[in-house]
């Protein structure tokens, strides 16, 4: 065997199973070998290869202690604390970690979770790291993650996930020196809200590229998924009540590609697989514009009772259900209560966005009946910023879309009690091209490199509007450009990761060049995983990613990436 140094952890005496059948003494003496022989890789390893501030988003506090490295195991135990929901925990972390090491890395449950040669997820977290903060700290003998809550040990996972080295990506094992950095962190979201938004609806993607955008959220400690479910150019859920909403209303999608629409099995699990990593699917049902698809298959809907032809293209605004029709109104509780129904998030969108035909009374008093309808379903409301001008309702809150922070509308809302997410076209739309050259993507918002993403302070971005109505951000991805799951990610990172910095950290640790270098090293592990990004300029991109060769072998087989199925 060669020097300790580069003792390859696999190469070490396997443990566990295959001592069971030695004599007691001689099971002894091989146990001491093999711990004498982990302690001296331990001791002689170079240093752990990330740094342990090398965090997106950016942690609070970040307290490194160099001499207090940790070399994963190959006979590493994760001990949860006894409880459904942070055992789950236990068992992604074990399923992130167990492809690119091979090891077992068994979970169990336990009242006090030891981190002992192991991980140790643990719910004794101090009360001041609220209900999605968390503890991580790194010593030679153990790894301890501290939370309030499996949703607090969820994002520490994550950010465990990132102070491995990069190969810890791979769907296959390699052979890697799993060195964690020694110090802690202790680490907090700046908002509750914190998003990205799928339009399923321009163009349809199946369930697994949802659960595959999920996963990129849930590595960037995003807590909402918003899904536009529905727009002129497709309805893509399923409605018992109203069948043909998606079997017709969902048949086609821009440009003549193929259509689709989710059942309400695919629905739920899409919510989930999302509440397994701590996120809330926020459905939107556009209304009372952006509705040709429903027109189409419901022509009783439209205002002169003529079904529309289907729509492929990509203009807005033309298409409205009628808002003086009670038959309308009929629709939108029973389209609302089903989707109610299955989603147990607190929020229904109901868009209304660019309904430019309805009369600006006529869509006050739509949008304020639709809002009530909503409250009556025991939800709170989200609509797109112009449903501001209609009465306040409990827990309203706006989606700000605009381009300019002088919106004294949208301010006049929140002082009437609205609440805001946060999404300005020109900063956090992710369908904008990246620079002229992009080749799919809009730019009436502008160009948004990755620099421009993260340039921009949600608490002091509108006129007039104190940060405390803001309750977070959201990055919306606008599909009549993106047609594949390749496309989606190219559009999402690294932008992504940028929104998420301005959601979940502290306005102190902002600052592009941290940033940028913090970045650069996701492109590694986007590689390695196998997730495709846009190198744009601006982010010292590694220039190899350095991930060692793939070892072969009978887990190779068994090896498969959450998602992919
Ligand atoms: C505006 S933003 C829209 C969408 C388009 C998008 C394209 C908003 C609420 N409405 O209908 O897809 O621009 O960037």
């Amino acid at each position: 065997m060669s020097s300790p140094s580069n003792t390859a952890p696999e190469s070490r005496p396997p443990s566990g199973p295959a001592d069971a059948a030695l004599p007691a003494r001689a099971r002894t003496a091989a146990e001491l070998a093999g711990t004498a022989e982990r302690e001296a890789a331990t001791r002689l390893a170079p240093p752990a290869p990330v740094r342990l501030g090398d965090v997106v988003p950016a942690p609070e506090r970040v307290t490194p202690d160099p001499t207090a490295d940790h070399l994963l195991r190959a006979d590493a135990v994760i001990r949860v604390s006894a409880d459904a929901a942070a055992l789950a925990v236990g068992e992604q972390l074990a399923a992130l970690l167990r492809p690119a090491t091979g090891y077992p890395l068994p979970v169990t449950d336990t009242a006090a979770p030891s981190a002992a040669g192991g991980i140790a997820l643990d719910l004794a977290g101090d009360a001041d790291l609220g209900p999605e903060g968390y503890r991580l700290d790194i010593a030679a003998d153990g790894v301890r993650v501290l939370a309030r809550t499996a949703a607090g040990l969820h994002h520490g996972v994550q950010t465990l996930r990132q102070l491995l080295p990069p190969a810890i990506e791979s769907p296959i094992p390699v052979a890697a020196h799993w060195a964690l950095p020694g110090g802690s962190i202790v680490d907090r979201p700046r908002y509750p809200y914190r998003g990205a938004m799928l339009d399923v609806a321009r163009h349809f993607f199946g369930v697994p590229d949802v659960l595959r955008v999920i996963d990129h959220l849930a590595r960037y400690k995003l807590n909402h998924l918003h899904l536009h479910l529905t727009d002129d150019q497709g309805w893509r859920i399923a409605v018992d009540s109203w069948p043909r909403l998606a079997t017709v209303g969902g048949a086609g999608a821009v440009g003549d590609d193929p259509g689709g629409h989710y059942t309400r099995a695919d629905y739920r699990r899409i919510v989930a697989y999302a509440a397994a990593r701590h996120i809330t699917v926020v459905p939107e049902v556009d209304l009372p514009g952006h509705t040709n698809a429903a027109l189409v298959a419901y022509p009783e809907l439209a205002p002169d009772r003529v079904a529309p032809p289907p729509y492929t293209g990509t203009e807005v605004g033309f298409s409205y259900v009628d808002p003086t029709s009670d038959r309308t109104y009929d629709f939108v509780a029973d389209v609302l209560g089903e989707l109610a129904a299955l989603t147990p998030g607190p929020w229904l969108h109901i868009g209304g966005d660019e309904a430019f035909k309805v009369p600006a009374e006529e869509y006050a008093r739509f949008v304020e009946r639709v809002q009530r309808i909503v409250g009556g379903l025991g939800r709170n409301v989200i609509g797109w910023h112009q449903i501001a001008p209609a009465a306040h309702a409990d827990g309203r809150l706006l989606q700000w879309w605009g381009t300019n922070g002088d919106d004294p509308v949208t301010a006049e809302a929140v002082r009437r009690g609205a609440k805001l997410i946060l999404s300005p076209a020109n900063h956090a739309y992710l369908d904008m091209k990246y620079a002229p050259d992009t080749p799919i993507g809009h730019d009436w918002a502008g160009l948004i490199d990755v620099r421009r993403a993260y340039d921009w302070d949600p608490a002091t971005h509108l006129t007039d509007v104190p940060a405390d109505a803001v309750l977070g951000v959201e990055a919306p991805l606008w599909t009549e450009s993106v047609t594949t799951r390749a496309e989606i990610e190219f559009m999402l990172l690294p932008r992504l990761p940028a929104i998420a910095e301005l959601g979940w950290s502290a306005p102190a640790t902002h600052d592009w060049s941290a940033f940028r270098e913090r970045l650069a090293g996701h492109g590694v592990r986007w590689a390695a995983a196998g997730i495709t990004f846009h190198r744009c300029p601006g982010v010292p991109w590694p220039a190899q990613p350095s991930i060692p060769a793939p070892r072969r072998g009978p887990q190779e087989r068994a090896a498969t990436r959450s998602a992919q199925d």
